[in-house]
């Protein structure tokens, strides 16, 4: 990876691939794109910005050949809550997005990742170490354009040889960076209620399991799945990847051993409770491991114990 163009490079995972990507190859070589331009942001005043809707393909185009790009991380997307209330922007920008992010590489033949999750899995699915390769019958639209993506992938590559890699989020919890509209959400919100109001009301039930991972290890794996020699990669759209299966207790349980008084109630949204009843509690990660050596180092305790102390210093 020499030069790297990032597309939701203001999101969740890419606020801080950004600043980490910058750190290992410099300012120069990475361009962050997204469709909005905060004044007050790092992304946009430490090094390359650009202003790009993924669905914009002439200005995407543009980009890549004005900063001369080999390697294309397309982020931008709409998680799956925000795409149950809107399904039909939801295929027009994970899809209109993704293909036109495809079809740049494809031309310039750039390197590519995008993420997919644990959202393309769907009710008859397996529930339980859900293998690598199993039943993918959606029951969400965000589920749907995943889904959808990996096979798009999987053509590009099959049939244009783009260099496609991907893997399958579970959800990510991270201090630096809130999410927008996703079902695994609470596991970050309950971690900023603990620090403010040592309680906090779940909008996911008790005993709902569903793969996490703090979002270091989620940046790391990244870096290391784009960094493998492709000649290992036998599933490449897109590998399962989790550091652990929790349910909200779980996290209350975390939490009281730094703040004892701590309080879990709960006040189920059941447009997300659907959505996470219709994903796996916990995914096999062996293929991800034996190909290209994926190895998280945070569980939730000692996930738990830097969220709580990052936040604290807020
Ligand atoms: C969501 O909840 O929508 C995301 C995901 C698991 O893909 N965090």
């Amino acid at each position: 990876m020499k030069k790297i163009l990032i597309t939701g490079a203001l999101g969740q995972i890419g606020s801080e691939l950004t600043l980490k990507l910058r750190e290992k190859y410099g300012n120069d070589n990475v361009v962050a794109t997204d469709i909005k331009k905060p004044e007050n942001s790092r992304i946009v005043s430490e090094g390359i910005f650009e202003q790009l809707d993924a669905t914009d393909a002439i200005r995407m185009n543009n980009l890549v050949e004005k900063y001369d790009v080999d390697t294309f991380i397309h982020l931008a997307a709409l998680l799956s809550a925000v795409a149950e209330a809107k399904p039909k922007l939801a295929w027009d920008l994970n899809m209109g997005g993704l293909l036109n992010a495809l079809e740049v590489s494809r031309e310039h033949n750039l390197k590519f990742f995008t993420p997919s999750s644990i959202g393309a899995f769907g009710p008859e699915t397996p529930k339980n170490q859900t293998p690598q390769v199993t039943v993918q019958r959606p029951s969400t639209m965000y589920g749907v354009t995943k889904v959808s993506g990996e096979l798009l992938s999987d053509y590009y590559h099959q049939k244009f040889g783009v260099d496609t890699r991907s893997v399958r989020f579970p959800g990510l919890i991270s201090h630096a960076t809130l999410p927008g509209g996703g079902t695994t959400d609470y596991a970050v919100d309950i971690y900023y209620e603990a620090i403010k109001n040592a309680a906090y009301t779940s909008f996911i039930a008790e005993g709902t399991y569903m793969d996490m991972m703090y979002m270091p290890d989620a940046i790391a794996l990244i870096i290391k799945l784009m960094e493998a020699p492709a000649d290992s990669l036998n599933h490449r759209n897109a590998y399962n990847v989790s550091a652990m299966s929790i349910a909200p207790e779980d996290v209350a349980q975390a939490i009281k051993q730094h703040i004892p008084d701590f309080e879990l109630t709960y006040e189920v949204d059941p447009v997300r409770q659907k959505i996470a009843e219709s994903w796996p509690n916990a995914i096999d990660t062996s293929a991800a491991r034996e190909e290209w050596g994926f190895s998280p180092k945070y569980d939730l305790k000692n996930m738990t114990a830097d969220m709580l102390e990052q936040l604290k210093k807020k």
